[in-house]
């Protein structure tokens, strides 16, 4: 390696480390301000918000819930790779690496606010950290020797010239035998000997001024601690309307089959939140806008206060594989979307409602699915007996029976706007789903699992099925190319909520799949005709392969 290319890639480094104490300032910063006005999260959201469909569905599929992780992480490579390329256009003409610094400082400033919910402090987090960064990597590329100062026009020409090296080479071979060759200089010109002691001082400064920003910041983040205190500390109210018993025979106790009730902990979780919004409930209200007589707001103090109702109702994403687990059954407890309505009035002409999350996600329901006296559609504050947990949208969210989350669960829940599907779309339609989402029938088998090596005898095969809102009537399984045969149900809780089911059968030694299909009680049996999850629901068997010896 020639002392230029050496240079140039600790001139890399040094954008790496300044880069990396410009963004830890701004988590610093947004640490106190807000979470969501940091560099990083400001530009991870807008990149959520931008993610074509089948992007987020790949993600999805492969990543499942880490996916927010692998996005932080691919953002942590593409801005290490910026930094780098900064620091070494730095240090080939002063000027350029800073420019490109604070591009993306500006960027992650304009980002930030206009995030929802954001105020123009929002902007400080990112201006800040460019602040700090770019002084640091000035100094630092300064320490490794300013290049001699060449004639701009030459420069330029060095530039632009694809093959750009034949000038450097003919400035080589003009230079002669020279005593300080720094990457080709020219030795008559004006430059700085290189400090390696300073570049050291500075860059090891930066790292460590890196560190303890992110620490602090740490630290601070416990704001989010603050909000789960008082999480921990609220009391659930009773229910005026209790949920209907669970009878024993809900649970059909198959050891590997999901549970009937999901704990709280291994409920799936799907959003596009960066970071779980904290809001407190001292600081939360829910407005009822839009198309309504009267509109009106309530605070967290008068909705605990209401008459609460309690249901078993079985959540699903749209974007569920066949076979997969992004469904769950809980136990709500809320106050009837159906009543928040009533009491807002809502104007002829208007079809849909559309609920808003504190950070900007939307989804849009129709009105009739909300205002159906049959339907419980609650704006919950309780899951499992427990205040929601954060993650699943403390203090408040909406549950729809029937419907996919994505047009109705909203989380972290603080406006529901009555409106029209003309007039409005939720934050998924315009992204490639459908407006509407009810949940189709499907069905999943969860022992044996794929691929499981079973002793001789008799085959259980157990799994769950669903069709919120319809209900499930029956469930038939299939051996190989054999006939459908009847699976034995557990009993019914209501049609709002999967049911498990179980079947044993007598299979010879050797390879086998089997397959399962639900119908749901209005007579209608799940398609074999395979669809993805976009635009509206994944369809098809789930089929599990195995071997028996
Ligand atoms: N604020 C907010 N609410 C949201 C979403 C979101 O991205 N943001 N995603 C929806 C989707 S797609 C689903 S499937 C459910 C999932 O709810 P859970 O994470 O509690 O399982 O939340 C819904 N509510
Ligand atoms: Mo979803």
């Amino acid at each position: 390696m020639n002392p230029g290319d050496k240079r140039g890639a600790l001139a890399a480094v040094a954008g790496i480390v300044t880069g990396g104490l410009g963004l830890a300032v701004s988590e610093l910063l947004s640490a106190v301000i807000a979470p969501g006005s940091s560099t990083i999260f400001a530009g991870g959201a807008a990149v959520v918000d931008v993610v074509p469909p089948w992007l987020k569905d790949f993600a999805v599929e492969w990543f499942g819930t880490a996916d927010k992780a692998v996005l932080l992480g691919s953002m942590g490579v593409v801005l290490a790779a910026g930094a780098a390329l900064a620091g070494w256009l730095e240090r080939r003409r002063a000027g350029t690496g800073v420019a490109l610094l604070v591009l993306v400082g500006l960027a992650g400033a304009a980002l930030a606010v206009t995030r929802p919910g954001a105020t123009p402090l929002w902007a400080a987090p990112s201006l800040v950290g460019i602040g700090v960064a770019v002084p640091v990597l000035r100094a630092a590329v300064r320490a490794l020797g300013t290049r001699p100062a060449t004639p701009p026009a030459r420069d330029d020409e060095t530039d632009a010239a694809p093959g750009g090296r034949g000038a450097d080479e003919s400035r080589d071979a003009h230079a002669g035998s020279t005593t300080t060759p720094l990457d080709g200089a020219v030795p008559s010109a004006p430059s700085s000997a290189p400090d390696r002691r300073r570049f050291l001082q500075l860059t090891g400064l930066a790292a460590a001024g890196a560190l303890v920003a992110l620490a602090a910041s740490q630290a601070i983040g416990a704001g989010g601690r603050a909000v789960e205190a008082v999480r921990e500390r609220f009391r659930l109210p009773g229910a005026a309307r209790p949920a209907d018993p669970v009878p024993a025979g809900a649970d059909l106790s198959v050891e590997g089959v999901a549970p009937y009730v999901t704990p709280n902990d291994d409920f799936y979780r799907i959003d596009t939140a960066l970071r779980v919004p904290e809001v407190d409930p001292s600081d939360w209200s829910l407005r009822v806008t839009g198309m309504v007589d009267e509109p009106f707001e309530i605070g967290w103090d008068e909705l605990v206060a209401l008459p609460m109702t309690e249901h078993h109702v079985t959540l699903a994403c749209v974007s569920n594989a066949v076979g997969g687990d992004l469904i769950g059954n809980a136990l709500w407890l809320g106050y009837p979307v159906r009543e928040l309505l009533e009491r807002a009035r809502p104007q002829a002409g208007a079809d849909m409602v559309l609920s808003r999350s504190v950070d900007g996600f939307t989804a849009g329901t129709p009105l009739e699915v909300l205002t159906d006296p049959d339907r419980t559609s609650l704006l919950a504050i309780g899951m499992n007996g427990e205040p929601l947990p954060t993650r699943h949208g403390f203090p408040a969210r909406l549950v729809v029976p029937g419907l996919y989350g994505y047009v109705s669960a909203t989380k972290w829940v603080t406006e529901l706007k009555v409106t029209t599907f003309d007039e409005d779309e939720g934050y998924w339609t315009p992204r490639g789903w459908s407006a509407l989402g009810p949940i189709k029938v499907q069905s999943r088998i969860d022992v044996p699992r794929g691929f499981a090596n079973l002793g001789a005898g008799e085959v259980v095969v157990a799994g769950v099925a669903w069709a919120q809102h319809v209900g499930i009537e029956s469930v038939e399984v299939r051996a190989d190319d054999g006939d459908w045969v009847p699976a034995e149900l557990a009993e019914s809780v209501g049609p709002d909520t999967w049911r498990q089911w179980r079947a044993v059968l007598d299979l010879d030694e050797g390879d086998h799949t089997v397959s399962v299909r639900a119908t749901n009680a209005d007579g209608e049996t799940q398609t074999d005709a395979e669809a993805p999850p976009a635009p509206d629901g994944a369809t098809g068997h789930h089929t599990v392969a195995f071997t028996v010896s």
